[in-house]
């Protein structure tokens, strides 16, 4: 049985204590700056313990904006020590592209969910939301940061956005990036530092092979200029969960464009073309999920990756009967245990502890729960809701935990985690 009181008491000690002002960090240690789709969950949670709060760490990641509508994928804290993290600001260099004066910040990208988050920040306190002029203001720039995917980030000509790197997915070390990544030609070790293992273990992690090929991508990128082209892009994966994300964000940004007396049209259409295009292109009928698709190579990669059931969270998606059938099936049982692997557990390729490549993560997991309801999948979303509640408990606020056991594994009293908490109790 969860005491409910004292989990969101607890939750909400994690959530506060992670913020530095004008956003919340990950994990302190771990993570010491803003990331942009943490920011998005946070918001969620952080909305039902103070509505003003999560409207400014939403307003802080939009102020780093770039002036081609990206939105970073980091916000680089300037009072943090550069050595806290590995690739910092003096990686990135974006000062060379955007002059001085604006926020450092990384030049990848990160799942679009963010107008998801503001019409939800936006609905748990209207009357501040609409004193504050929070949804006038930042509609712009979300419409300008899903223009930039659509028009800059379309290489498969598809009507669907690329990513070009594998921490442009949230899912770093997926084994859906095996194939493409195993193309890359790794910088060596020993020209670079990684700071995330001075706080996690090694085994729980992405490997030193993975990481040599993170930092070949991000330095082409970047000495680019971080310009979009295929020949730059030795990376390029047209990924279903950020392409559903997109989608579900369009659906929620046509709800802020009526709030805020704009024309809602284009964005229902938009939900309309991604959903059909993702049905079209990614959706693999045999397998009942989606599956991320190689612009380079020109084939469907990673079946067993979560991300294929996450569209869910798309209204009106034609498959999803086909996707709740997948997700209580043997390659995920949420149906049994609740708790979505990140991978197939049947999969060769299965890790139970490694990061993206097996264990439990409950922004995912609180995507499905989301998806299962708009789906009216009630008594499913119901055993993850619990699930979920009770791995937070638990394993105490954990990145992330095995699927199998339980065990919370990566960094304590992680941000997104103490989010999800919070909102699923809500
Ligand atoms: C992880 O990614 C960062 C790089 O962006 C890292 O490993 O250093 C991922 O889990 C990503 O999804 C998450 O946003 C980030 C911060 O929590 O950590």
């Amino acid at each position: 049985m969860i005491d409910q009181v004292s989990l969101r008491a607890k939750a909400s000690r994690v959530l506060l204590g992670n913020w530095r002002g004008q956003s919340t960090v990950p994990a302190g240690g771990l993570y010491p700056h803003q990331w942009s789709w943490d920011s998005a969950f946070i918001a969620v949670g952080l909305r039902h313990l103070s509505a003003l709060r999560a409207q400014r760490e939403l307003e802080s990641l939009f102020g780093a904006q770039w002036p081609d509508g990206r939105v970073p994928h980091i916000v680089f804290d300037p009072v943090t020590p550069p050595e806290a993290y590995f690739p910092g600001a003096d990686f990135w260099r974006s000062a060379e592209v955007l002059g001085a004066g604006r926020p450092a910040t990384s030049g990848l990208i990160q799942p679009p969910v963010h107008a998801l988050a503001a019409w939800q920040t936006f609905r748990a306190d209207p009357d501040l939301a609409r004193r504050r002029g929070f949804l006038p203001r930042l509609y712009p720039r979300l419409v300008a940061w899903h223009r930039y995917l659509i028009e800059r980030r379309c290489f498969g000509g598809h009507g669907l956005v690329s990513i070009v790197h594998p921490w442009e997915s949230g899912m770093d070390n997926s084994p859906a990036w095996d194939a493409p990544l195993s193309r890359i030609n790794p910088v060596p070790a020993g020209e670079f530092q990684r700071r995330d293992l001075d706080h996690a273990a090694a085994a729980e992690r992405p490997t030193a092979a993975d990481y040599g090929r993170y930092v070949r991508l991000a330095a082409t990128y970047r000495d680019h200029g971080y310009a979009d082209s295929l020949a730059v892009h030795a990376f390029a994966v047209e990924d279903p969960l950020t392409n559903a994300l997109l989608a579900a964000s369009e659906s929620a940004l046509a709800d802020i464009a009526a709030e805020i007396g704009a024309d809602p049209a284009a964005h229902r259409a938009a939900v309309a073309e991604l959903s059909a295009a993702m049905v079209d292109v990614l959706f693999d009928e045999g397998e009942g999920t989606f599956r991320s698709f190689d612009v380079h190579s020109g084939q469907s990669l990673g079946g067993g990756s979560v991300a294929g059931i996450v569209p869910l969270v798309v209204p009106g998606l034609s498959v999803a009967d086909a996707l709740v059938k997948t997700a209580v099936g043997r390659r995920f049982r949420i149906g049994e245990t609740g708790l979505p692997p990140s991978f197939d557990l049947t999969d060769e390729l299965f890790d139970a502890n490694r990061y993206w490549r097996g264990p439990v993560w409950f922004n995912i997991g609180w995507l499905i729960w989301r998806g299962l309801l708009l789906h009216a999948a009630h008594d499913i979303a119901d055993t993850v809701r619990h699930a979920l509640l009770s791995a937070a408990d638990t394993a105490g606020f954990r990145e992330y935990v095995n699927p199998i056991t339980g065990q919370g594994l990566g960094a304590r009293d992680f941000s997104w985690t103490a989010a999800v908490t919070v909102d699923l109790l809500a």
